[in-house]
């Protein structure tokens, strides 16, 4: 069938929303956050508008990696809920229209988990390191197994081995994971670090990197090339495999490569990740070079942030949080938001000790509803102390005029309206986003500028600015040419 007879996919314009479980909202008093809670806070994700929900994994998981080292593919995690009560938040979501996406993490497993000891055949192995790789948070990329006294290989940390997806039976087996979940009613799913599944067949050397990558690594990972270790040619097997088991629900690639490299994942993939967008200076040539090349890409799932890096209020402040929501939600495509990120939510101390070994616990505090001391997220013991739930809450902000809350809500809202490809232009240090007859323009500078001609002010980041004549410095406004 032509492209032009197709229905339009539910995402294609979606607002996702991610949800880290374990810092959402608790039902049980344990302090973790769990199903149950989610559940009961679904209404605040329709209140907000958005059309579908992101899980990070909520699967058992020794945490090494936060849940990101999966023990079992097929179950959830006891502190979490259990597969009935998954059932019910599925059920509940989609009686209220949103559509549920579960993190799928086809590239490793948990060390615990029974396929590394029962089928050491679906993981990488050697007699000694045949290579100079190393691990994404640092340090080689094989470990001596003590059973054997030979070498897996990991991408990340030591606990979380690779799986070999040349192997037809690791295909296989995680075709039935996405089926077992797809069957259960699940929409879609975020794929986790698909750069990381094929690798180069021989194993060989990265060579030294002689130019930055395009985006953030690790010092030690940034200073290798990663031509063999990632994005092996041989893509295609693995995402064919997924993308028969997932049939026609949503695959949403985390590819952590430039947007020029996506093309051979959007072949199988409905969409990919735009980490160039996430990390690009707020600085206007940038932006519209980033959005006009992802724009063209097609496909793009916008996102400027998750649990994987510092939060948005506290890398751009909060002017700038409040421009940097109007880009994201004024864009063409499907969109992620990050829970917290609708109240300003900045980083914050992060465990002590440090749950997560690379340093991300700040990005990963527990939701703030309510202005008191555990934010309305528990009635116990938080496992990661809240932030500053006494300045930002989902209470307080709610119907506030100017609040970041209330921004957001109606960016979503007017997004409904806003059609046509996008075209950007960049005006001194002010960004202009054409979308059919609304014009945004960002002024990203200290100068008040000029607004354009025709049109009227539908919605502005300052609050109380009216239709004036001009855009402030650092305000964020939509105009519509009716
Ligand atoms: O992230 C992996 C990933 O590909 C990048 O986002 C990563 O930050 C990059 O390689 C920088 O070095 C995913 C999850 O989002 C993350 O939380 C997990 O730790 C990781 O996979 C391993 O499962």
């Amino acid at each position: 069938m032509p492209d032009a007879l197709l229905p339009e996919p539910w995402w294609e314009e979606a607002v996702v929303y991610q949800i880290y479980p374990r810092s959402f909202q608790d039902s049980d008093g344990d302090g973790i956050g769990d199903l149950a809670g989610i559940e009961s806070r679904l209404d605040h994700l329709s209140w907000l508008g958005a059309d579908a929900l992101w899980l990070s994994p909520i699967y058992p998981s020794p945490l090494a990696d936060m849940g990101y080292d999966v023990a079992d593919h097929c179950a959830v995690a006891p502190e979490l809920g259990d597969l009935r009560g998954f059932d019910r938040l599925v059920t509940s979501a989609h009686q209220r229209g949103q559509r549920v996406l579960l993190d799928l993490v086809p590239s490793h497993t948990s060390i615990e988990h029974r396929w590394f000891r029962e089928h050491p055949e679906f993981y990488v192995w050697a007699d000694q390191p045949p290579n100079n790789w190393v691990a994404a948070f640092g340090g080689p990329a094989w470990t001596r197994d003590e059973r054997t006294g030979r070498f897996y290989l990991h991408s990340f940390y030591p606990e979380q081995p690779d799986l070999d997806w040349r192997v037809p039976e690791v295909r296989e087996a995680m075709s039935e994971v996405i089926r077992f979940w797809a069957d259960r009613g699940v929409d879609g799913f975020r794929v986790d670090a698909v750069q990381q599944l094929m690798k180069d067949a021989d194993l060989r050397d990265d060579p030294f990197a002689t130019t930055p990558f395009v985006l953030p690594l690790g010092d030690e990972y940034g200073r290798l090339d990663h031509v063999h270790s990632e994005a092996g040619s041989e893509i295609a097997v693995a995402l064919e495999a997924m993308r028969e088991a997932a049939g026609g629900a949503l695959l949403v690639g985390e590819v952590y490569r430039p947007t020029r490299d996506l093309g051979p994942y959007l072949e199988h993939l409905d969409l990919a990740f735009a980490f160039e967008l996430l990390h690009a200076p707020f600085d206007a040539s940038r932006l519209a070079e980033v959005i006009r090349e992802g724009a063209e890409a097609r496909r793009i799932a916008w996102a400027l942030s998750n649990h994987d890096f510092p939060r948005l209020a506290t890398r751009f402040g909060e002017e700038r949080s409040a421009l940097a929501a109007m880009l994201l939600l004024t864009l063409p495509g499907t969109v992620f938001l990050y829970q917290g990120d609708e109240i300003g939510m900045v980083d914050g101390a992060g465990g002590s000790p440090p749950f997560d070994r690379a340093g991300r616990d700040p990005y990963r505090h527990p939701m703030q509803w309510e202005p008191e001391a555990f934010g309305g997220f528990t009635t116990g013991a938080p496992w990661l102390g809240l932030s500053d739930p006494l300045t930002r809450s989902v209470a307080t902000q709610r119907d506030a005029p100017g609040s970041p809350l209330e921004l957001y809500r109606s960016l979503i809202a007017l997004r409904r309206d806003l059609d046509g490809p996008v075209e950007v232009e960049v005006r001194g240090e002010a960004l202009e986003i054409r979308r059919g007859a609304h014009t945004v323009v960002l002024n990203l500078g200290d100068r008040e500028i000029e607004r354009p001609e025709a049109g009227h002010r539908v919605l502005s980041t300052i609050p109380g600015r009216g239709d004036a004549r001009s855009i402030a410095p650092r305000e964020g406004a939509v105009f519509w040419d009716s």
